[in-house]
């Protein structure tokens, strides 16, 4: 069984698709990161980076101690690594996969959560028009990354649906909010439909949509709070023992 420490964010619902393309058992353990819950003793022994998703695999290959992976890059290598599919593991194969995962979590992913945090917050904390311009450009440069890749190739990593493919659709859900037209990227489209329409990738986007709260129908103290939480952080001082 794998115990998934997750909140449904796009970095959380990469694995959520893969344990349902694969049809891996899986425990949803919430992390409520509005709430602070990422700083807790317990969550920081496992992700010092104090970021969900963490996966716990209580029977590894090879038995022994439970395996803790953070980062969801490394999660999904992980899984796909063990039950032997969406990954290849020979070596052309391999990096194919590789580049396009790496190419996820240090360009897409980043850049997209900034695009939204930017565009999301208005003119609160004064004028954030570079910013938003800056963000929503490199956003589309993405896109066309993806729809040009995909002009020439089926899925990301060649012919096959890969863990390439899974981690790059949670993030383009929301391209409206990037400020994108989807109308600019054929091919991508292409792509984001077939991907939509897959039923593990449908029951993976869902995990864990009952937890979603409605933050702005807390009281204003708590929602500064928590905003305090979310867009406040500074280095964590070493902990006294
Ligand atoms: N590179 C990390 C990013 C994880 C990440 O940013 N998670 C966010 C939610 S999408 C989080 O836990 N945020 C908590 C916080 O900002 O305190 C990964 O892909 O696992």
């Amino acid at each position: 069984m794998i115990d998934l420490h997750y909140w449904p964010t796009p970095n959380g619902k990469k694995v959520t698709i893969l344990l349902e393309e694969a049809g891996i058992p899986y425990r949803i353990v919430p992390v409520n990161i509005g709430r602070g819950d990422q700083f807790s003793a317990e969550f920081l022994r496992m992700n010092p980076n104090h970021r969900m998703p963490v996966m716990v695999d209580a029977a590894p290959a090879g038995g022994g101690e439970p395996v803790v992976v953070f980062e969801s890059g490394a999660i999904m290598m992980y899984l796909a690594e063990k039950v032997g599919r969406f990954y290849p593991q020979d070596l052309r194969g391999k990096y194919a996969v590789t580049e396009w995962v790496i190419w996820q979590m240090a360009n897409q992913g980043p850049k997209s959560g900034e695009c939204g945090h930017f565009r999301r917050l208005g003119d609160r904390q004064g004028d954030q028009s570079y910013a938003v311009r800056r963000f929503t450009d490199e956003v589309n440069r993405l896109y066309g990354v993806l729809n040009n890749r995909l002009h020439e190739s089926r899925y990301l990593a060649g012919e096959d649906y890969t863990i390439a493919d899974m981690i790059c659709y949670p993030w383009t859900v929301n391209w409206q909010g990037q400020g994108q037209d989807i109308a600019e990227f054929p091919y991508f489209k292409r792509w984001q439909d077939e991907l939509a329409a897959r039923p593990a990738v449908q029951r993976g986007m869902a995990a864990g949509a009952d937890l979603s709260e409605d933050v702005s129908k807390l009281p204003p103290e708590e929602q500064e709070r928590r905003a305090k939480i979310l867009y406040n952080q500074r280095a964590r001082p070493v902990p006294v023992h």
